[in-house]
């Protein structure tokens, strides 16, 4: 987690407490409006929002701001629906206005400040013009009829018919990279959207989560099959990161290609990723970002690395849903690339290494 200019992370803390008590002090029809619950979450998110502000300013990023706010007003929109639109706006507009005032009030490095203050103003541009934009299941796929069979196993929780829809589609010979990208990939991205629309709760989504990695591992003696190239990668998640599933379907399509994976998940921390790379001396590195505010870690990370690997032995490449919205870091970072499909990647991994 980052920390803001602020020192430590009781003195972020203190800033969140201070911005809450402030808008219930402004705003006198807060505290009939919101249950103990929406407060508790209210206090989550002046956090996390003071912590994306942070990634934005120190990745010199406006859309890492201007895409959080846009995705946080529709879950807002979603979620308080019952509030209505304009007050849910009132909310956050007045929220953002108090953030300011105190941003300047405790943070002494001006050019912060100045930065952070355009990115809340914004925000705050954002809000005023933010309109919800129904999203129905993307159709994209072409195989849209399994995705669509797939997705309503998982949400009936049917996982014998997950496994079977997943087992006879290879077996009929669609390819298991077909089945990654065209079937896991849009699928996990509508139960998502699913969450985010409040139609469904997390512990589906975490249900989803472990059918499909328990379907993927039901692939293995076909993933593992193919000829050996000699070629190592890591692959991993950086700072308190989660979503790993992205870099495991990565790891295991580069086994399919022959490469020897050291997949090594969520949240790992620098000493061992540095171990790591002492022992198994890859040729290629996997960061994923999904959530923004670990940016600044995936960067500490990958400084560490050339520090110490002063030859460049190691290539790096970054990418995950974080860096959409950061294309700049591409030239900033001291990295090899930054791709956002499989295909870019092993295109470019053949290529390079
Ligand atoms: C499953 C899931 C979870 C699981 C993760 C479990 C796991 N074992 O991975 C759990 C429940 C833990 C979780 C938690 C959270 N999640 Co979540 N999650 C998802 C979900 C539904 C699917 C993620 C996924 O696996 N996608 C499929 C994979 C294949 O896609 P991918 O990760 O993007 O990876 C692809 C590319 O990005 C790329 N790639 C990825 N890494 C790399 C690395 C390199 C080097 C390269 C080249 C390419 C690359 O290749 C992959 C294949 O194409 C997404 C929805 C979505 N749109 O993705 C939300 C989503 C990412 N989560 C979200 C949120 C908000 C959260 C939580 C804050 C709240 C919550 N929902 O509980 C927490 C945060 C946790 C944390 N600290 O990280 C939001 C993020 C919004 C935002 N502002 O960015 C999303 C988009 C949901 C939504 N629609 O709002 N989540």
């Amino acid at each position: 987690m980052s920390l803001l200019v602020l020192n430590n992370n009781s003195q972020l803390m203190e800033v969140t407490q201070k911005i809450f008590n402030k808008q219930f002090e402004k705003d006198s029809k807060l505290k009939d409006e919101l249950s103990e619950r929406r407060k508790r979450l209210m206090m989550q998110d002046i956090y996390y929002n003071i912590d994306v502000l942070d990634s934005a300013v120190k990745n010199d990023s406006a859309n890492i701001m201007n895409d959080y706010i846009t995705w946080l007003m529709g879950l807002l929109a979603y979620r308080m629906k019952d509030l209505g639109p304009q007050r849910v706006k009132e909310h956050m507009r007045m929220h953002f206005e108090i953030l300011k005032e105190i941003l300047i009030e405790v943070v002494n490095d001006e050019n912060y400040v100045k930065k952070a203050s355009v990115y809340i103003d914004n925000s705050i541009n954002i809000i005023d013009e933010f309109q919800l934009k129904e999203m129905d299941f993307t159709d994209e796929s072409r195989y849209k009829e399994i995705a669509r069979d797939y997705i309503n196993s998982l949400l009936e929780r049917d996982k014998r018919k997950s496994s079977s829809i997943i087992l006879d589609a290879v077996k009929s010979g669609t390819s298991i990279e077909d089945i990654y990208i065209e079937v896991f990939n849009p699928v996990m991205r509508e139960i998502g959207n699913l969450w985010y629309k409040g139609e469904i709760t997390v512990d589906k989504e975490h249900y989803a989560t472990a059918i499909t990695q328990g379907v993927m591992s039901q692939l293995y003696s076909r993933i593992f099959s193919t000829p050996r190239n000699d070629k190592t990668m890591v692959a991993l998640c950086v700072g308190n990161e989660l979503h790993e599933m992205g870099i495991r379907m990565l790891c295991d399509l580069f086994e399919l290609k022959g490469w020897d994976t050291i997949y090594l998940g969520a949240a790992v921390p620098k000493e061992s990723i540095m171990s790591t790379l002492e022992e198994y001396n890859p040729q290629l590195l996997l960061l994923s970002v999904t959530m923004p505010n670990y940016l600044q870690d995936c960067k500490h990370i990958i400084e560490s690395i050339r520090d110490k690997d002063e030859n460049h032995k190691i290539k790096i490449a970054v990418g995950g849903r974080a860096f959409d919205s950061s294309q700049n870091l591409r030239k900033e970072w001291n990295i090899d690339t930054m791709a956002s499909t499989f295909d870019e990647l092993i295109d470019w991994a053949c290529k390079n290494i």
